[in-house]
Order: structure tokens, then C-alpha cells, then sequence
């Protein structure tokens, strides 16, 4: 069941214009770039990114960079910080009468699930408390992929990552409901997969003023395991068998904007991924995978409770 369309029936009603041009220094197939590329050329080309380190940052490597907009490089701990200067002084222009208001740019933080969820959650949480006015896409591949891949508190459990070899021990941190409860106007997860859901969900949030979260769960090659070709067929996984939920709080108020009627086993999407390898090699692991699956089952099960009429 998917919610109906509002602003795009299709992926042809969006807008052509490219905000960043073709050729970056990102892996082949990198799905935080999709994302990035589908969510700016949504929003517009009127914004300033402010980016903290992190495979992103490779996109502004003086002097060469495929982006039209602007960008401000921050620290891991403090790019909604960077946000809330940027947003003073262009408040403060504004006011004065140096910039015209039709001149006026949204604020968009682009950070890592590392620096979303571990590092930068201090400043952000000062941010959306004191109702700062931004956006805010994390793109989540699920670990600290610029330094190689180690464990960030998104990695899923039973995942490999470089300082998890056995499989990560720990469940992923939900910064959806984490944001949530900060009570900001916007929280969204979203996938490249699907391009309308992601821009309606821009939509809805552009008249909100406040702290506006989207959350992107980003195929990731290098770390994950699989041929570049793959990315949209694993992110097409991760929603068809219920592993990323599509789904949006507005003003606190959740609804899922996409609800699997028949969710694929969740198998489908780990055995194609070299992280899960040791799940299925040099022999199954059952317990490991029903872990996974129960979880899954068990958040499905209270949404449909909830949510289906
Ligand atoms: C305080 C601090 N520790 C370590 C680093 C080194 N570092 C640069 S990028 C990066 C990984 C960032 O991970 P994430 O935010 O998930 O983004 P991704 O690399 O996956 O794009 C690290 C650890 C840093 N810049 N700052
Ligand atoms: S390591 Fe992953 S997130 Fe980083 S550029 Fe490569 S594909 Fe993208």
C-alpha cells in the first residue's frame, strides 16, 4: 500500500534541471550520491550545504567540484552548528537589507550515519531544540565508510564491518525516533529507490519551518559487498522485504508512506551482500538470520496494528 501521490505522479514529473553534474570522485554506484543528486535537484539549487566530513566531502575538493550550490565543510561533531551560522547570517542580510529576500537559501546539513548518530548528535540536538530552520539529509550506509568501514551505532546487527569482523553485536540506533522526540515539524526515512516518495516527502516538508530530517538508507559497494550494477536492486530489498520502512512524522504524527503487502524474507536482501557472508558461509547460521527477520516481523506487525484502518 502506498500513500497517494500529492506534488509527482512519476519520476517524469520531476524536475530535469541537475543541481551536480556528472563525474565525482565517489565509488561507482555510491547510493548516498543518487540520493543526494534526486534530493537537491528537489529542493533546488538556492542552498548551502554544509557538510560534515565524510565520504561527501569528497565532492568539493578545490578546485574542482560537479555541485552548482554552495558549501561549507565542518567538522563530524558540528554541522548543524555550521547551519545555525549560516542560517543567522543570512537571517541577518536578509534583515539588513544586503541580501533580498528572494535571494534567501535553505540550509541543508548532508552528514554520515557516523556523524549523524554518534559524533554530531550533540550539536544537532541543541539545533532542532532551539527550532533552528534546516534541512537535514543523513545518508546511511551504515558504518564509517571514508576511513574504511568501521562500526557506527547504524551498523545492523549481525553486519561485518572492519571493527566488527564476527558480525556487529549491537542493534541499530533508530535516530528517526530520536529526532522524534526533540518534537522537530519533519522527520522522514527515505530511498533512492523511490524517487516520488523521496520528493513528495520534500514537499511536504518545504513549508515547515524548523528542523527537517531525512534519513537515507545509501547502498555502499565498497563496504556492503556487491557490483555497483546492484545498488537500486538492494535498495529495492531493503523496502520490499521490510528492512527500510518508508515512512514520515509530520509534526510528530508517524505514517508510513509505503507498507509492503507480501515482505520478501529478509534473506533475499543479505545474501547478495559480502557483510553478510558469514551468515551463509562456510555454513548457515539459522539463529543469526531469524534474529534479523523476528525484528523485522516484529515492527511490521505493530505499524500494520496501528496504522491499517
Ligand atoms: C573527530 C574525528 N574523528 C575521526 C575523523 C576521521 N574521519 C573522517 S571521515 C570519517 C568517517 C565518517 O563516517 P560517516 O559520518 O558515517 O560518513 P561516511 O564516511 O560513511 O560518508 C572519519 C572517521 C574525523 N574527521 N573527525
Ligand atoms: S565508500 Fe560507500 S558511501 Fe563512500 S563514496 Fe564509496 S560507495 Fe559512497
Amino acid at each position: 500500500m502506498k500513500v497517494a501521490r500529492e506534488h509527482y505522479r512519476s519520476v517524469k514529473d520531476l524536475p530535469a534541471d541537475e543541481i551536480i553534474a556528472p563525474g565525482s570522485p565517489l565509488c561507482a554506484g555510491c547510493g548516498a550520491l543518487t540520493t543526494l543528486r534526486l534530493f537537491h535537484k528537489v529542493l533546488g539549487g538556492n542552498a548551502v550545504v554544509v557538510n560534515a566530513a565524510g565520504c561527501m566531502t569528497l565532492m568539493a575538493t578545490y578546485p574542482f567540484t560537479p555541485l552548482r550550490s554552495s558549501w561549507l565543510y565542518t567538522t563530524m561533531a558540528s554541522p548543524s552548528a555550521g547551519a545555525q551560522g549560516l542560517r543567522d547570517a543570512l537571517d541577518i542580510l536578509m534583515e539588513s537589507g544586503r541580501l533580498p529576500k528572494d535571494e534567501n537559501l535553505n540550509v541543508l546539513v548532508l552528514a554520515g550515519d557516523g556523524s549523524t548518530l554518534d559524533m554530531g548528535l550533540s550539536s544537532t540536538s541543541g539545533a532542532i531544540h532551539r527550532g533552528l530552520d534546516f534541512w537535514y539529509l543523513c545518508y546511511d550506509n551504515e558504518a564509517y565508510g571514508n576511513t574504511g568501514f568501521q562500526a557506527s551505532s547504524a551498523s545492523p546487527l549481525n553486519s561485518h564491518t572492519a571493527t566488527s569482523p564476527l558480525g556487529t553485536p549491537w542493534v541499530k540506533k533508530d535516530i528517526f525516533e530520536i529526532w522524534r522526540s526533540h518534537r522537530p515539524p519533519y522527520v522522514a526515512t527515505i530511498s533512492a529507490h523511490d524517487a516520488v516518495d523521496l520528493a513528495e516527502k520534500v514537499e511536504r516538508a518545504r513549508p515547515l519551518r524548523g528542523a527537517k530530517l531525512f534519513v537515507a538508507l545509501a547502498t555502499c559497494p565498497p563496504g556492503w559487498g556487491f557490483e555497483p550494477a546492484m545498488g537500486d536492486d538492494l535498495a529495492k530489498l531493503a523496502v520490499e522485504t521490510g528492512i527500510w520502512p518508508l515512512k514520515e512524522a509530520v509534526e510528530g504524527s508517524i505514517r508510513h508512506t509505503f507498507i509492503p503487502e507480501r515482505r520478501r524474507p529478509v534473506e533475499a536482501y543479505l545474501e547478495p551482500q559480502r557483510r553478510y557472508r558469514h551468515l551463509f558461509q562456510p555454513e548457515r547460521r539459522p539463529e543469526a538470520i531469524a534474529a534479523i527477520q523476528e525484528a523485522v516481523d516484529r515492527y511490521w506487525d505493530a505499524t500494520i496494528a496501528s496504522e491499517r484502518p
